[in-house]
């Protein structure tokens, strides 16, 4: 079988040597533009469209969770190409650390002791009580049940919000545009981990933003196109929101200059929440593909009529 490889950034030969390592007889190659040659599966991290209508593919393997940079192509991408995302791969484990670490700092507080030491001021403060602390997950798939378990395990009152309702043992499950009014304004830590989708773009807009509780804190790990950069902004100098801690920007690299990076109330993270891990994502893939090959089936197919 052959398998093409492509991603925009990085030395593609590790990633070559580890996928051969578990598919020895596959020939693998890095695709550039104007091969011709036909293939059958493609590895890939933002693939121009190029990539996508190459002759014979069958099957796209995304290096990653999100293929928002695939869909992108709508309609210019072939009818019969499957689209395979990562399922976990080591993400999981990385993005409940992440946000366990952003929501036990603003429940603990961390971020006005911070500012007491840099004004050598040793002072109590009163402490958040956990009962007025609900933490909201927008999207309980994979990456949003995993983080929901962890903050579940440190006491805290998780809601869940997706499209199809969830059994999650110590989450409430809420379900659809008819309820997520209800679950904002439960919300006292929202954290964002959707798909990005014409659904769900835009979500964390002012209108929404604003039916948070007051004080509330936000944490986005998603894509930066679900959030109105400007009314998060607004609202954090206004105090509506009292912090924000953001893994993801509508422009990355964030842009020199942006108001982002000068906000003591927020925190810039270079999307790094969850990263790629080379070993246990080509393991993943190239066990995928062993199946397909078996003619057996595989998780993690995005159904595009969905958007993820
Ligand atoms: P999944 O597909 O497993 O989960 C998506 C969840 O979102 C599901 O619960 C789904 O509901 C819900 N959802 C989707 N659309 C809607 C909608 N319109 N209304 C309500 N709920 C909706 O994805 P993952 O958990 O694996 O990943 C989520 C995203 O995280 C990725 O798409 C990616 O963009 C981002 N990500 C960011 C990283 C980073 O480093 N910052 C790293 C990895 C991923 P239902 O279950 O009912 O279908
Ligand atoms: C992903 C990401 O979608 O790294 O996996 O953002």
């Amino acid at each position: 079988m052959k398998i093409l490889f492509y991603a925009p950034e990085g030395r593609p030969e590790p990633w070559l040597s580890e996928l051969q390592s578990h598919l020895p007889d596959a020939q693998l190659r890095v695709w550039h533009e104007g091969d011709q040659e036909p293939a059958d599966y493609a590895v890939v991290w933002h693939p121009p469209l190029a990539l996508l209508n190459h002759p014979g593919l069958k099957t796209v393997f995304n290096l990653g969770a999100g293929v928002d940079a695939i869909l992108r192509h709508g309609e210019q991408l072939p009818a019969g190409l499957d689209i395979v995302r990562l399922d976990d791969a080591g993400m999981g484990d990385q993005m409940a650390e992440y946000v366990s670490w952003a929501v036990l700092g603003y429940f603990r507080r961390m971020p006005d002791f911070a500012r007491q030491q840099q004004q050598a001021q040793w002072r109590f403060l009163k402490p958040n009580d956990k009962r007025q602390f609900p933490v909201g997950i927008l999207g309980m798939g994979v990456l949003g049940q995993r983080i929901a378990a962890s903050l579940s395990h440190f006491g805290f009152q998780v809601n869940g919000w997706s499209r199809s309702a969830k059994s999650v043992p110590g989450v409430t499950s809420f379900v659809g545009d008819e309820q997520l009014d209800a679950f904002l304004g439960a919300s006292r830590a929202l954290v964002c981990i959707l798909p990005l989708t014409p659904a769900t773009e835009g979500i964390l807009n002012r209108a929404n933003l604003e039916k948070l509780p007051a004080g509330s804190y936000v944490i986005n790990v998603a894509r930066g196109q679900h959030v109105d950069e400007d009314a998060l902004l607004a609202l954090v100098q206004n105090g509506h929101i009292a912090g924000a801690t953001l893994d993801v920007f509508r422009t990355e690299p964030l842009p020199p200059g942006h108001p982002f990076w000068s906000e003591p109330r927020i925190t810039v993270t270079p999307h790094i929440a969850a990263v790629t891990l080379r070993q246990v994502s080509l393991e993943q893939i190239a066990g995928k593909i062993r199946k397909l090959e078996n003619g057996e089936p595989i998780a993690g197919l995005v159904d595009r009529t969905k958007g993820y």
